[in-house]
């Protein structure tokens, strides 16, 4: 959506106002609101970085914050040892907290659950206990395949607890895409779930979940099944090796598992991304690092208090939900709350609903959730009592200007302030925003780095751009919260992200993150999204060649193209440009099996908005397909240079068959 389309529901003297100021009630009691941090932590860097470390408990205090000495294979903390389950739930415990809640879940029906943090601490570590009990070794790496269950966070942190790094795959993904992680990792547990809801219906995720386990090439040592639907289950009978969840729990009834000592850079979990091969990347978070920094974000962004109950509406099987539902809130001791539907179920107010029945006081979604719901209009919002809120959140995508300033006026009643928060699945936590106790905002532009966050736009060459004119986001200094490296891969992993920039031989190391930005005057960071053959589709990232070799293993087809055309609610849609085999045709069955194949590979997220059939692609002489004009195709647009291609006659043909 461009500015200026959609809903009309947006003030005119919103409109026009370019710059928001935080209220001072908000300032005066923000966790952070002098601006003289910036400068402390780069007057002092890296040792600034202790206040991250600080908000930790750690069993051994580390004496070096950086190793600088293998570059980009940076340690943070790294003679430090620390236990992430013992900093997320016992800490709170032993300091007398016990009553205070951890985790409100609300299931799509709306039965609800409350775990206190004595719960927390109890199920955990009857968990860790049945986790042991099945074999799993401090370092095996433990699948979790299951939607937004409350024993989603329980078996996280159980693993936490032991020492066995957890992989959560995303529960809308596909059967193969769980046996693609599952190998990858060489990964011999797995957790999950008999089922879950989606807009009234019981899905089979045990189904998807066997048929994952049928493609893993090693042994599988032991499945466990949580029990959700109940009587609405599919009646699978568990397999030899296949457990019951409330079963292992009785067994395990009072069991405690001491926190395993864990050093800083110890692995604490695998989360699988999209780049630019259709080879998902492992990437590798460590318990030290990527908890003192999706801490210290919680508390300076997010702006956490242990008081607060706090609401991301994301999912855990995504790396948002990892830092920001489960492990920087609970680590500061906040009532967290995870919720198993969507937004528009049983009606289009349900998120709203939930935020008034618990008085949430800090929200955290997507753009994506703001145009829908703008979409659907305000009269949603208005039916209930937001007044509890104090600070608004987006994350995902850019939030254009519109979408920024309905979510300010409808949601946030023009008293929160939003803090629209720029990082990746690779970067563990928040890395370009506003402080929302310091800074002004600036609708559709991100923000400063972080205070320690050293992000500038380069040109091609690598020279800061000016003011307002695009460039390439790169990040010069290491932070806590980056990943390590790619499971088992580190030649990839300085490939992906350190070739770009660097210069090797001066051991100068610069990250690239893949997005293309541009920076005003104030050092204002605005992000203009991938600029590898990354989707963003809702939020989520998708590779085009996993989607491209997805619908080539389809019977008939010979050769695909997938591109991102734009889409008013989700940022972007999937388009599929397809070449069949000689003698097949593109009828109504082909493209359902195209759709099929895709969701087989990926999941129903990766589902393509259209599928055209076409003779040919669109090529240049040297052969590479015109992904640019694909694009402009997708949308509309008028197309730009088309003299270098070695088939002009195509691209008419195929712009007939797009429908708009
Ligand atoms: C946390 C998360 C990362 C990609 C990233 C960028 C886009 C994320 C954004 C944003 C503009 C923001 N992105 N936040 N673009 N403004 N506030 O989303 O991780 O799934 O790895 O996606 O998302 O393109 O490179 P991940």
């Amino acid at each position: 959506m461009t500015d200026g389309e959609g809903d009309g529901e947006l003030e005119a003297r919103l409109v026009e106002q370019e710059t928001f100021e935080p209220s001072e009630e908000f300032v005066e009691q923000a966790n952070v609101s002098d601006e003289s941090i910036y400068e402390e932590f780069e007057e002092d860097w890296p040792r600034s970085w202790t206040r991250a470390a600080d908000l930790l408990d750690w069993e051994t205090e580390y004496s070096q914050v950086l190793d600088e000495s293998n570059g980009p294979f940076y340690e943070w903390f790294a003679d430090g040892t620390l236990n992430a389950s013992y900093n997320c739930v016992d800490r709170h415990v032993e300091s007398g907290d016990k009553n205070r809640v951890a985790i409100k879940w609300e299931g799509e029906h709306g039965e609800t659950r409350t775990y206190t943090y004595q719960d927390l601490y109890r199920e955990v570590n009857e968990f860790a206990a049945s986790l042991r009990d099945l074999g799993v070794e401090e370092d095996d790496v433990v699948t979790l395949y299951m939607p937004m269950v409350p024993e989603l966070p329980i078996a996280m942190l159980a693993c936490a607890r032991i020492g066995a790094p957890h992989s959560v795959v995303f529960a809308g993904f596909s059967a193969d895409a769980l046996a693609t992680r599952m190998n990858s990792a060489d990964s011999r547990y797995l957790v999950t779930c008999d089922g879950y809801y989606r807009r009234g219906d019981a899905l089979d995720h045990l189904a998807k979940a066997n048929e994952g386990l049928d493609g893993v090439d090693h042994g599988v040592d032991a499945t466990v099944v949580v029990d959700r639907l109940g009587d609405d289950g599919f009646g699978h009978d568990l397999k030899g090796n296949q457990h019951d969840w409330d079963d292992l729990m009785a067994e395990h009834q009072g069991a405690r598992v001491d926190p395993v000592e864990r050093d800083a850079e110890d692995m604490l979990f695998l989360m699988y991304t999209s780049g630019t091969t259709g080879e998902p990347k492992g990437v590798k978070h460590t318990t030290g690092g990527y908890l003192a920094y999706t801490t210290w974000t919680s508390h300076a962004v997010l702006d956490l208090e242990p008081e607060d109950t706090y609401w991301c509406s994301a999912d855990i099987g995504w790396i948002t939900g990892h830092s920001y539902i489960v492990y920087g809130p609970l680590s500061l001791g906040t009532t967290t709350v995870m919720y198993e539907g969507t937004p528009d179920f049983p009606e289009r107010d349900r998120l709203w609903e939930i935020v008034e029945k618990y008085a949430v006081d800090v929200f955290y979604t997507a753009p994506t959730a703001i145009r829908a719901f703008m979409k659907w209009g305000s009269k949603y919002p208005e039916r209930h009592d937001l007044s509890s809120l104090r600070l608004l959140g987006t994350v995902g995508e850019p939030i254009n200007p519109r979408a920024w300033k309905w979510y300010y006026q409808h949601i946030g009643d023009e008293q929160c302030p939003i803090v629209d928060t720029w990082w990746q699945t690779e970067t563990g936590g928040m890395m370009v925003t506003t402080l929302p106790g310091v800074g002004t905002m600036k609708p559709g532009s991100a923000g400063p780095p972080l205070p320690g966050i050293d992000a500038t736009v380069v040109d091609t060459a690598g020279e800061e751009v000016e003011a307002g004119r695009a460039g390439y986001l790169t990040v010069e200094k290491p932070w806590p919260g980056m990943l390590r490296t790619l499971y088992q891969n580190d030649e990839r992993f300085v490939d992906e992200y350190w070739r770009e920039y660097s210069d090797p031989d001066a051991d100068e190391w610069v990250y690239f993150p893949e997005d293309g930005a541009k920076i005003d005057d104030d050092g204002y960071i605005t992000i203009l999204g991938r600029v590898d053959d990354v989707l963003n589709v809702s939020g989520h990232r998708l590779g085009t060649m996993e989607i491209e070799s997805a619908i080539v293993g389809v019977e008939g087809v010979a050769e695909a193209a997938v591109v991102g055309g734009e889409h008013e609610v989700k940022g972007e849609a999937v388009y599929a440009y397809v070449i069949l085999e000689e003698g097949q045709d593109g009828t109504d069955e082909m493209r359902d099996a195209i759709i099929a194949g895709v969701e087989d590979a990926i999941g129903p997220i990766a589902r393509p908005e259209q599928v055209i059939f076409t003779p040919e692609l669109p090529k240049t002489r040297s052969g590479k397909i015109m992904r640019r004009l694909l694009e402009e195709i997708a949308n509309g647009e008028e197309l730009g240079d088309t003299t270098t291609l070695r088939n002009p006659d195509i691209v008419t043909e195929i712009q007939g068959k797009v429908q708009h």
